[in-house]
This record gives C-alpha cells, structure tokens and sequence, in this order.
C-alpha cells in the first residue's frame, strides 16, 4: 500500500461522486489526487442560489431517503447541515416508497378548486399501476416497453370496469387528472414522455425509508465540508477535459493522458470520469481516445438522461391553503391521456404540473417551486425571464379564476442548456435492463485485456445500479471507484509512477 501513495490519480469533474472519491483517496493516504473541474465552481447538479431574500436550490433539492442507510444523510448529519425535524427517528422510519404524501391543492383550467375526493379515483389508479410498474424487473418480461405505454393501455382497460357508474363528467375528469400525474412523474423521472421510459428496467429503482428533508442552508454546506477537508489546491477550476488517452491491447503505451481545453496534458496513472451522462452522450467520440468500447458505448446510448427544471415564483400572498405542501393543475381540455405538448412554442407551459409550496412560510415567505419535464422544459430555457414570469402569471390567473394574481419575482433553471451538464438526471431508458448499469460502471481497458488495467474509472449518478438519479447514488458511485483503486493497491504490488507533475 505504501507505494501506492505516488500513483497519480486525475479526477474529472467536481460534483459530488468526483468529491466523495477524492475525499476517500485522499483519507487512504493517496497523495497525488487532483480534480479538474470545468466550471468555476464545485457541486455540479448540487447548486444553492438565492431567490430575493430566500436560499434555494437551482439542482438537487431532497435529501431522498434520509436514513441511516442513506451516506447523503450521515454525512449532513455530521457537518450539523440538518434541521430538527429530519433528524426525528419518525422521520427517518417513515417508509413513502419514493412518494411523498404532500398535502395537495388541485385546480382545473377552468379555474375551479378540485376536492382531492373528485380525483381520487384516477389518483388511486394511477398509483396502483405505478407499483405496478416496478414489477416488471424482477418477473423477467415487459408486456409494452415502456412505463407511458403501459400506464395508457391500463387505464383504458381498467376504467371500462371500475369507472362505468360515475358520470360523464366526472369519468372525463379522471382521464385529464392522470395526464397530470404522468407529467409529475416526467419530473421524477427526468424524461420527456413516459414513452421513453422502459417498463422492464423501471423497477431497478430503489428507495430508501425516511420523508424526504432539505437543508435549511443549501445544499452545497454538504460540498464546501467536503471540499475543505481536501488538501488546498486539489481541485483546479475552469480546466476542461477534452479527451482522456488511455490505451487498450492494440495501443499500449500503458498509461493515461489527460489533455484539457487549453492544450495541456497530464499524465496519470488512473482517471476517475464523472461527468453527467448527458455530457458523454454528446461527447463521447471526443472524450475517449480509443474511443469507448462498443457495449459501453450502447449502455451509453440506451441509458435516458432527460431535462427537469424548476420555476420559483414569489407572491405577495397566498392563493393556495395554509396547509398545502403541492399544487396540481389538471387541464380540462385534454382529448387524450398525454404527457407530451404537441405545439411546444405555444403551449410549452402546459407541461408544467403543478408546483412544490416552500416551508416554513417564516423563512421563504410565499413561494412556489414550478416543475416542468422534457422539451417543453428545454425550449423555456430559451425564454427570457419576462417571457416565462408572463406565461406563469397567465396560468395562475387562468386555474385561480383571480385575474389580478401577479408574481412578485420569477427564476428558472437552465440544466439543458448548462453545456457541462446538458440535462438533469438519468433514467432506464427503453430496452434498458441491469446490465447496461453495469456496463457503466465497468472500467477501461475491459476485464480480460493484457493492457495496464484500471486505467479509466467511471463514477457519477447515472453509473449506480438502483441509486441512479440522485446525490447519494452518485456519492456512493464515487466511493465504490476509490474503493476499487485502494483494494487494487492493497492487493498487488505497487505501481510504477509517472513522471508528471500533478
Ligand atoms: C437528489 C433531489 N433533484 C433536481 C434537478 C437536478 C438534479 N437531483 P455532477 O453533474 O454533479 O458533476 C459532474 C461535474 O463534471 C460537474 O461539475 C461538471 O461541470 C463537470 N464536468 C463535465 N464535463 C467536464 C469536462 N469535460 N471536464 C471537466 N469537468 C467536467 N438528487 O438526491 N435529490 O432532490 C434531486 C434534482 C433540477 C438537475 C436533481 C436530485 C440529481 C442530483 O443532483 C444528481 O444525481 C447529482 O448531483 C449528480 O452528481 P454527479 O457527481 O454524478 O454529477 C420511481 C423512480 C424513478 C427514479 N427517479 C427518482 C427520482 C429521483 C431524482 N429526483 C430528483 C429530484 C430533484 C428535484
């Protein structure tokens, strides 16, 4: 192991799995681990702004799952990150499976206020085939391919047996309220359409006990502990990667280089990639030379990776009950059950579900966090400021029925268009199964080459087999690729270091 503590290791990517690997190697008394990251800052998809006089999240919001199994949580824990209630052992216990049981508002685009008894049966349906849904990985088959395919045929099915007695209009409600629900969970999925989600893979995701917790002084506290626990001058700012040269059996010169945006090269023996998927999507035939294996690059292409941006809104006073925690709207005029927007530049906003309340009302005042899913999201991204406040002002007026309500300040976040980020999240796209997770996460040279092995290492959010998607998913990611260089070490006997200044 001794030896081990000169092998030179370069980590791309300063989110959390690239801090978490460069934390844990650094603890293991590796002493030549540098971070390159591209922006000028750390935290990646964790990023903390301000909305007037209120702390908000820009990217991750929840601790999901916060629990003792849940590294994100321990860790929060640790730094004193947490407020009282989510360190509760109730809260920690209770088990939502990955559905917070928010207090609602429903209001319809005709500018009616819903009773939840209205909705509830195409809510109880609704959630009835989402369980459904995540059986399908461990029976081994997929009746549709994906989620959206399913949930639509079901529905239809189901509602000719169980919907038959209630009235016409109440009937066509439901239709309208799960067109609703399939967009909330284009926002938890991180996808456009349910369409594109796959119905055999959807239930690789695993959920961890605890109601879902925030921090109360943003999320990046839990970097900035990280990061200043690194030895001063780890991580190098504004350095982006262009290609990472590693060498497979018909290129061997068993070492890896590293050549960044400006020309420079760095020679390591180890790199630890963690860019987001929707990076390696657009760049992978720049960022590998060779490029990446075949069966990788598949994984790559199968795996989803889609855009869910959040609108916050402030008013001058509430329009939804003390007690509300989230806001549905439920169009009224849909003619099927959709979750997609056929004239995008038109009617982008239909996208957006509904909106999260900020608590405690103390501290943010009245403020409303909007969500919206797929290319509708990505095309508002391409709106000003005014051009979305103006959208979101009209749609609040028309479910409200108050022609009067204006937002008093408007934010929203650009993930898409972020070009080290180009997206959200990852989900199991169609055709996807276990194995695409894996090929992911396999290093590079390929088990079974003659090349120096573990040269590349792959971490981050979308490389976790039931974690994806999420902050402790992709800090886990990072400590299992430290972990995979300390017992490489502890194993055999010590490398030959390069040469280069790091
Ligand atoms: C969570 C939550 N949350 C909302 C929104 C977003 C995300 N997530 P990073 O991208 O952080 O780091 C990579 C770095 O690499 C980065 O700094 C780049 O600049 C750099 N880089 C890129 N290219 C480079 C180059 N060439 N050279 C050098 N550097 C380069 N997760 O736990 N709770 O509430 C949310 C949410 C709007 C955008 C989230 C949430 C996802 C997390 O933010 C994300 O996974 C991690 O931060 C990623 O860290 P990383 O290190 O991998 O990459 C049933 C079922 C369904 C399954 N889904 C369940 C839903 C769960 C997800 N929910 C999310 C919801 C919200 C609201």
């Amino acid at each position: 192991m001794e030896m081990s503590k000169n092998c030179k290791i370069v980590i791309i990517g300063c989110g959390i799995s690239g801090v978490a690997a460069a934390h844990r190697l650094v603890k293991a008394g590796f002493q030549h681990v540098r971070i390159l990251e591209a922006t000028a800052r750390s935290g990646g998809r964790i990023k903390t702004g301000t909305f007037g006089d209120s702390i908000v999240e820009i990217g991750a919001n929840w601790i999901h799952g916060p629990c003792k199994e849940n590294p994100v949580f321990c860790l929060a824990q640790q730094y004193g990150l947490l407020g009282p209630e989510a360190l509760t052992p109730e809260n920690q216990a209770t088990d939502v499976g990955g559905h917070p049981p928010w207090v609602p508002n429903i209001f319809s685009s005709s500018g009616r206020k819903l009773n939840p008894e209205d909705i509830s049966p195409a809510l109880e349906m609704f959630a009835e085939l989402l369980n459904e849904s995540s059986q399908f990985q461990s029976q081994g088959g997929e009746p549709w391919a994906s989620v959206g395919q399913f949930i639509r045929s079901e529905v239809q099915r189901r509602a000719t047996e169980k919907w038959n007695d209630i009235d016409a209009n109440t009937r066509f409600l439901q239709w309208c309220v799960v067109s609703s629900m399939l967009k909330v969970e284009c926002c938890v999925n991180g996808a456009h359409s349910l369409d594109e989600v796959g119905l055999g893979a959807f239930g690789l995701y695993k959920t961890l006990p605890g109601l879902d917790c925030t921090f109360p002084g943003g999320y990046e506290g839990l970097i900035r502990n990280l990061v200043s626990e690194l030895p001063g001058g780890a991580v190098t700012y504004s350095r982006p990667v262009r290609c990472v040269h590693w060498s497979n059996s018909e290129t061997r010169n068993d070492h890896v280089s590293i050549e960044c945006d400006d020309g420079e090269k760095i020679a390591a023996d180890h790199v630890i990639v963690t860019v987001p998927l929707g990076y390696l999507k657009k760049h992978h035939s720049t960022l590998f030379q060779p490029p990446l294996p075949l069966h990788k690059l598949h994984s790559v292409q199968r795996l989803g990776f889609g855009t869910n941006n959040k609108i916050y809104v402030e008013f001058d006073s509430p329009w939804w009950d003390a007690d509300c925690e989230v806001i549905y709207l439920v169009w009224e005029d849909e003619e099927a059950i959709v979750d997609q927007v056929p004239d995008v530049q038109r009617s982008w906003i239909k996208k957006l579900f509904g909106f999260t309340v900020l608590k405690p009302t103390e501290r943010f005042g009245h403020v409303l966090c909007g969500w919206i899913a797929g290319h509708e999201s990505e095309y508002m991204e391409t709106l000003s400021e005014q051009e979305v406040a103006h959208a979101v002002t009209q749609l609040v007026r028309r479910f409200t029925g108050n022609p009067t309500i204006t937002p008093r300040r408007v934010l929203h976040s650009q993930w898409f268009h972020d070009p080290w980020t180009c997206g959200s999240y990852s989900y199991p796209g169609k055709g996807c199964s276990e194995q695409d997770l894996e090929n992911m996460m396999e290093p590079l040279p390929a088990r079974g080459s003659q090349s120096q092995p573990l040269q590349v290492l792959f971490a981050g959010e979308a490389t976790h087999p039931y974690y994806y998607s999420t902050v402790h998913g992709a800090l886990l990611t990072g400590w299992r690729e430290a972990d995979r260089l300390i017992s490489h070490y502890s194993a055999m006997s010590p490398c030959e270091p390069f040469k280069s200044k790091l």
